[in-house]
């Protein structure tokens, strides 16, 4: 379904003065779908979240970086080495993060934690942007918003590839971190991507269309990206919420508690 079709129109919103973002607003039955669709399909999809304009803003200031980076991978994390882009103003709007409140409720049932977004700009290029392919994982958080940024249109697109919802939101940060020492070691790791280049393993494949905004649920699916061209860009803005382990003493204790998104420190404020 198309945003346009919504009927709700857009939302300027303004920060600093310096950026001026278009969002769409979503209304809370358009937010049920989208989780409906991440529960069935794996993943749901906002079309045309971020207009042509402002994504072709965002697409210089993607170039600048990979550039600055000697045309090979860079990722940028936190709003502050994206600040005065639309990615600090998505990422500080009080409706961008309450859509991401709305889908974690509505999927997991209980009220939104009080945490702040963890952002991420990950740009793909060169040979080091090869070596981040099919570095299949969970995400430590259970809402994942991914919107594309820079694309390549043919040869190796990197398409986002995922098995959806393959575990449930642990109760515990002990059997998380079980699954994560099964599934994030180099001997899984090898395995999966040879039986997933050998057709061994089918998995869920999303081509990555700029402007869309895809959510998932990253802490449920197990998900990487496809290869890209080399010697194109392959850039997407990460927005995730909801870590469900952030009172773990074990992994305080083990040391693993590099909390990213802020606790008690709520996007809107
Ligand atoms: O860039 C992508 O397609 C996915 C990246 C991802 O899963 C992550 O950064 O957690
Ligand atoms: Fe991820």
């Amino acid at each position: 379904m198309a945003l346009g079709a919504s009927g709700s129109g857009n939302q300027l919103i303004e920060a600093g003065g310096a950026e001026m973002l278009s969002l769409p607003e979503i209304p809370r039955e358009r937010t049920a779908e989208l989780v409906a669709d991440m529960n069935m399909k794996g993943f749901g999809v906002l079309p045309g979240y971020v207009q042509p304009d402002d994504l072709a803003r965002l697409r210089s200031f993607v170039e600048g970086a990979v550039s600055a980076a000697g045309e090979q991978y860079v990722s940028l994390t936190g709003a502050d080495p994206v600040k005065g882009t639309l990615l600090q103003v998505l990422s500080s709007s009080p409706a961008f993060a309450n859509l991401l409140h709305e889908v974690y409720e509505l999927g997991a049932g209980v009220p939104a934690p009080d945490q702040s977004l963890y952002q991420v700009l990950r740009c793909l290029k060169g040979e080091t942007g090869l070596k981040h392919a099919l570095l299949f994982h969970f995400d430590s958080y259970v809402v994942t918003a991914l919107l594309p940024v820079i694309i390549p249109t043919e040869g190796l697109t990197g398409k986002l590839v995922m098995a959806p919802n393959v575990r449930p939101i642990r109760s515990s940060y002990l059997f998380n971190l079980i699954d994560k020492i099964i599934l994030d070691n180099p001997v899984t790791k090898f395995l999966l991507r040879k039986a997933y280049r050998s057709g061994l393993l089918k998995l869920t494949q999303i081509p990555m269309v700029p402007g869309n905004l895809y959510f998932f649920w990253g802490y449920r699916s197990v998900h990487g990206n496809e290869a890209c061209d080399p010697d194109k860009i392959r850039a997407t803005a990460l927005f995730h919420f909801g870590d469900p382990h952030t009172n773990s003493r074990l992994r305080k204790f083990t040391g693993r508690a590099k909390t990213r998104a802020q606790v008690g420190a709520a996007q809107s404020s």
